[in-house]
């Protein structure tokens, strides 16, 4: 990636590269933006951009300059004498630096949403004098002008990856500086402590470093607690980020393909009272109150002679294994079986949850028997005919993976494994002050620990941060972001 060259103006596509949408928006951003689109932009009022007010829109159309005459309508003559053919009609807007969002001056057409159209205004911004931006290179822009910070560039990434709600929300709050504040707070914390006691250092006749290890002890066990419940966010954030992996596991019959259906919204997977019915894994990933479970509905395990469906069973139980989850569904209007038991004791180092399903018909097993059978687990009386039961589910879901608190808490919420392992190092390094205090190390020793915190922290911002790394972090972006 061209990182240094900060000089060139960059143009890309904004919107989506697929399919055509009612509009399309095509984006220049660097200290030529308004030269570069005053070539092709043609207002019927004359509206010359470079001269514009900021954040101002003006009508107008883009105009491909041909060189030759090729007929009436749509060409103009322009000044020259040659022809220029009208690409689109659009509305231009300008924003001058340094209040845009790569702090440059910013050119956005917005032009007919097709495809094609797009392109060929693109192509006519890249021959006025733009170069093709980067993946991302806009959001880097936006970083080494110093207008956002990397975790806040890093949820620009999460926002538009954001597959639900709870991860949309996470990144938001990140975008809008949460755990930027958060991180500023504990360096500012750890900094003036540092600061302290090399002053009192080099001069201690005149500062007194009495009271003050006891002071760093207190705010060290703060900033400590600080970090470590970020970091106990993680994992949790992680699962609502990418999914909870879920097998649904049970008999046949027993209304697996049903659940993944109600589950599902519609019917993806085929249902009938025939045994055996489902034979390959049905996939879906579905919205279970803001939780989202990447299911598999499986083939039906019993023992069988057809060679298909023992396929089926035997990738059940594979798909079992690396499951985070397994839903446990159980069918009340017939007596457990062999079979039943062997399912709960494949799965029964998992997280698991029983559905005791069919309960809108009169039951046949009860619940103290097959808590017998599968011992101390969560166990839910369900419907997948009529519903009933959704709600305990997505409660004993969110408590099977502590999602409950974060959930409903507003607490930031680290989603990124690059934000973690630093927050890590930072912890580990203050646990190290912390020991050194106990026991009575010398004031630039702890300091020493200190800075490698302070270091860690500056990290998740993106200070000190070396071209390679920010390099990496903005491959990951889209085109014209
Ligand atoms: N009354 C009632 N019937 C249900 C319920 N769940 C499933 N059924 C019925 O039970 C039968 C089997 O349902 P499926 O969802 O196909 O069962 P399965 O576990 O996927 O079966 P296999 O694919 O054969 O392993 C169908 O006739 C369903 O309509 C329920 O909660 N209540
Ligand atoms: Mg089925």
């Amino acid at each position: 990636m061209n990182s240094n060259h900060l000089e060139d103006t960059i143009a890309a596509i904004s919107t989506p590269a697929m399919g055509s949408g009612g509009i399309s928006i095509i984006r220049i951003s660097g200290a030529k933006a308004t030269d570069i689109v005053d070539r092709i932009f043609e207002a019927p009022r004359g509206d010359c951009l470079k001269n514009a007010e900021s954040h101002t829109i003006h009508y107008g159309h883009i105009k491909h300059f041909t060189g030759v005459s090729e007929g009436d309508s749509p060409f103009v003559s322009t000044n020259s004498g040659k022809y220029r053919h009208i690409l689109d009609e659009v509305l231009v807007s300008v924003m001058k630096a340094p209040r845009t969002f790569t702090a440059e001056d910013t050119v956005e057409i917005n032009c007919h949403g097709g495809m094609l159209v797009t392109k060929k205004v693109l192509e006519e911004v890249l021959k006025a004098g733009a170069r093709l931006a980067d993946p991302g290179e806009f959001t880097k822009r936006a970083f080494l002008n110093g207008r956002i910070d990397l975790s806040e560039a890093e949820a620009v990434i999460d926002v538009i990856n954001a597959k639900n709600e709870y991860s949309l929300k996470a990144s938001v709050d990140q975008l809008g500086g949460r755990i930027s504040g958060i991180i500023k707070g504990l360096r500012d914390n750890i900094l003036d402590h540092v600061a302290f006691m090399e002053a009192a250092m080099d001069d201690p006749e005149h500062i007194s470093m009495e009271g003050h290890l006891q002071k760093l002890g207190y705010d060290m066990d703060a900033d400590i607690k600080v970090i470590d419940s970020l970091l106990k966010t993680f994992n949790g954030g992680k699962l609502l980020k990418e999914g909870i992996k879920t097998v649904i596991l049970g008999r046949t019959n027993a209304g697996k393909s049903s659940l993944l259906n109600l589950l599902s919204g519609y019917e993806s997977a085929i249902v009938t009272d025939i045994e055996g019915t489902t034979r390959d894994t049905v996939r879906e990933n579905v919205d279970l109150g803001g939780i989202i479970l990447n299911l598999a509905d499986t083939a039906g395990i019993r023992k069988t002679d057809d060679k298909v469906e023992a396929i089926g069973v035997e990738k059940a139980l594979e798909h079992a294994e690396s499951a985070d989850l397994i839903l446990l569904v159980i069918d009340t209007t017939r007596p457990l079986t062999d079979e039943d038991e062997k399912i709960f004791e494949t799965v029964k180092n998992k997280k698991r949850i029983a559905l005791l399903n069919k309960s809108d018909l009169k039951a046949v097993t009860g619940r103290d028997s097959i808590k017998e059978k599968t011992g101390d687990i969560p166990a839910i009386d369900f419907s997948a005919r009529t519903g009933a039961g959704l709600d305990d589910l997505e409660g004993e879901i969110k408590k099977l993976f502590s999602l409950g608190e974060i959930m409903v808490n507003d607490a930031p919420v680290i989603a990124n494994v690059r934000q973690k392992d630093l927050l890590s190092e930072a912890l580990e390094s203050l646990m190290l002050v912390k020991e050194g205090l106990d026991a009575g190390v010398s004031e630039d020793l702890l300091a020493v620990d200190m800075m490698d915190a302070y270091a860690s922290l500056g990290f998740i911002l993106g200070e000190e941060i070396e071209d390679d790394l920010a390099d990496r972090i903005f491959e990951k972006f889209c085109m014209g972001k």
